[in-house]
């Protein structure tokens, strides 16, 4: 069995971050590890706090796993600090692991902060050259590349922009290009290998989601292990995400929760 592990933010309302994650390992048949990198207190209405994780404290988590169960594929979600950047990223070169996905989350949907404004650097030097992929949404893809995106064509610049920290594939995820572009109800995924850009197309579901983010990289993931190319694991990833997004259920009092 193929197997992949995500390093991320704990979301004790299992709609986003490791839980979610392991959930759609499990759904996509490959075999799940995960260790959080972060925690938090939220529920269906909000992130309430978030609390990091000692880098000591995640490098032994590694340190012990990593050589005994080998990831075929392994993904970043939220990191919150650089410390927490940095212990990822000495793990991956030293074991030379491979198929890394990195979501960039910096923000929750409701808005408390994931990534520290000091961590931004370190993603962009030390995490991002490392990945397969990096699978920023447009506000995240606008941090990352300075530029500011207001349509297709800035989200082309921005992408070419990542790509120069290293990555070798970059995706930026459509699911809110509505807010730069009202006359579509599309949510076009750009996706860029450094030589093409490819649209992943297909048409917004109304509503507000939690964990969209969580869940696409973390399929990603799961088809990267199983030896798809980067952009059929896009594509597959962006179906299953469709899915989930049409048979989202309401689990609490707040945001709608992804069915996968
Ligand atoms: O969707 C971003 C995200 C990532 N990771 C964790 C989260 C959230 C959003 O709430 O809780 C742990």
């Amino acid at each position: 069995m193929k197997i992949a592990l995500t390093i991320a933010g704990s979301d004790p309302s299992g709609g986003a971050g490791i839980q979610m994650d392991l959930k759609v390992f499990q759904r996509l048949g490959v075999y799940g590890l995960g260790l959080p990198a972060a925690l938090t207190a939220q529920n269906s209405c909000g992130v309430r706090s978030v609390y990091p994780i000692d880098k000591a404290i995640i490098k032994d988590q590694l340190d012990i796993l990593i050589p005994d169960i080998r990831p075929d594929a392994l993904k970043t979600g939220m990191l919150l600090t650089p410390e927490a950047v940095e212990a990822v990223a000495e793990c991956v070169k030293a074991n030379r692991l491979g198929n890394l996905v990195v979501d960039p989350v910096l923000r929750s949907s409701s808005g408390a902060e994931m990534l520290k404004n000091r961590a931004l650097d370190a993603m962009r030097s030390l995490l991002l050259p490392l990945a397969t992929i990096a699978t920023p949404n447009i506000k995240e893809a606008a941090s990352l590349s300075g530029i500011q995106i207001n349509d297709e064509n800035d989200m082309r610049a921005a992408a070419e922009m990542i790509i120069e920290s290293g990555c070798q594939t970059v995706i930026i995820t459509g699911g809110h290009f509505n807010e730069i572009d009202e006359s579509t109800e599309n949510a076009p995924d750009l996706f860029y290998d450094g030589r093409e850009f490819r649209i992943i197309d297909s048409s917004r579901v109304k509503g507000e989601f939690h964990g969209t983010g969580c869940a696409y990289s973390a399929a990603i993931t799961a088809f990267l292990a199983d030896g798809l190319s980067p952009y059929a694991s896009a594509k597959k990833a962006k179906e299953f995400m469709n899915k989930a997004i049409m048979n989202a259920i309401t689990m609490g009092k707040g945001m709608k929760y992804l069915n996968v």
